[in-house]
């Protein structure tokens, strides 16, 4: 009987021994640990044995079934260091594989012009001004010299939310918001970029809503020849120093004199390309000495200060700096577009 349990024993610990998985482990536990046992079975048998031999019987049995036991836990241990390695080595990074490919969102060409001409103003000391693109008649308007009525508001077809209340149709009316600000004192020296809103009807270079950058310097001496070197320092840093400078005569009610700003076409050097049409210059934005009656209504002395202001569009500038044909391309959200302006690192 006692050589049928170390026959037993051994069996049970060859296959301990062979075992490969905690679920085979536990098979072979139960199959000889358990109730229903070998040993169990053998250990039932010890009533009918004669006291001497069930003290032996018992003590080997409870040896046999200690060694088993431990047999067990020596496995399961080496078991499931082993399951724990086979997970390292099946979580393995591998750092040398190429990584996979993240598409990188990018900039919108608009922004990047508005950062440009930002970072560019702010060199020349210009901070940026801010105003909301709902906003009042009175602030859009009469304070720009274009009271009720007058002809020139036909120039800026016009979103009216209310009798008083519209859509900004430029960013000009910043201007008053920062004179009133600065009560009468100058110096002021601000841009403001930002979201502009006209019943224009959509066509290669018109949009409903576009952006513009305005630019107002008020102080003591200020002349034409401040705003041309200001336009002249833009339009190189932005288009290329060969760049020259034209004002033609134009009309803005709330400047004084008014001046359509051109410069020399960059595509052709000035000699005339389909660019220009021809012509050899580009127009790029509005510009002017602030009208007297402006300073005075936004709260300065017109016989102490003088100003200069420009509007600049920003889609226009854009267009000729990227060779965009048309500005809807701007606003479709065309994914083959955009990819032209991303980042290339
Ligand atoms: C103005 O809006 C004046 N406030 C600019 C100004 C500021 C003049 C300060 C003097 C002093 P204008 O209506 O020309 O001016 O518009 C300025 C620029 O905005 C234009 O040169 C053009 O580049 C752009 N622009 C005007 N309308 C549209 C439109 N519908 N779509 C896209 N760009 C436009």
């Amino acid at each position: 009987m006692e050589n049928e349990l170390l026959m037993i024993k051994e069996e049970a610990l060859a296959k301990l021994d062979n075992c490969s998985s905690l679920k085979e482990l536990n098979d072979i536990r139960i199959l000889y640990l358990g109730k229903k046992g070998p040993i169990q079975e053998a250990m039932k048998s010890m009533k009918d044995m004669a006291a001497e031999d069930r003290k032996v019987f018992g003590q080997t049995s409870n040896l046999v079934k200690q060694e088993l036991s431990k047999a067990v836990e020596d496995r399961k241990e080496i078991l499931e260091n082993q399951a724990i390695l086979d997970k390292i080595n099946e979580e393995r990074i591998d750092i040398t594989l190429p990584s996979y490919k993240l598409d990188q969102g990018t900039l919108h060409p608009l922004s990047t012009i508005v950062a440009e001409i930002v970072e560019l103003f702010l060199g020349m000391g210009y901070q940026i001004a801010e105003g909301p693109e709902v906003e009042t008649d009175y602030f859009n308007f009469e304070l720009m010299n274009l009271p009720k009525g007058h002809p020139a508001r036909d120039m800026q077809d016009t979103f009216y939310i209310d009798e008083n209340t519209l859509m900004r149709t430029h960013t000009s009316p910043v201007q008053a918001h920062a004179m009133l600000e600065a009560q009468g004192k100058g110096p002021i020296k601000v841009i403001c970029p930002g979201k502009t809103y006209r019943r224009d009807d959509d066509d290669a270079t018109h949009s409903h809503q576009f952006m513009q950058c305005e630019g107002l310097v008020v102080d003591k001496n200020i002349t034409m020849a401040d705003l041309k070197g200001t336009l002249e320092v833009f339009a190189r840093k932005f288009f290329g120093e060969k760049r020259e400078v034209r004002l033609r005569p134009s009309y803005f009610p709330f400047t004084e004199p008014s001046v359509e700003v051109d410069i020399s076409c960059h595509n052709c050097g000035g000699k005339g390309c389909s660019m220009c049409k021809h012509t050899g210059w580009i127009e790029i934005l509005g510009a002017g000495m602030v009208n007297p009656r402006v300073l005075e209504m936004c709260g300065f002395d017109s016989e102490v200060y003088q100003g200069f202001a420009f509007g600049i569009g920003m889609e226009r500038v854009a267009m000729l700096k990227y060779g965009i044909d048309n500005i809807r391309d701007f606003y479709n959200d065309d994914i083959r577009f955009l990819n032209q302006f991303s980042r290339k690192e």
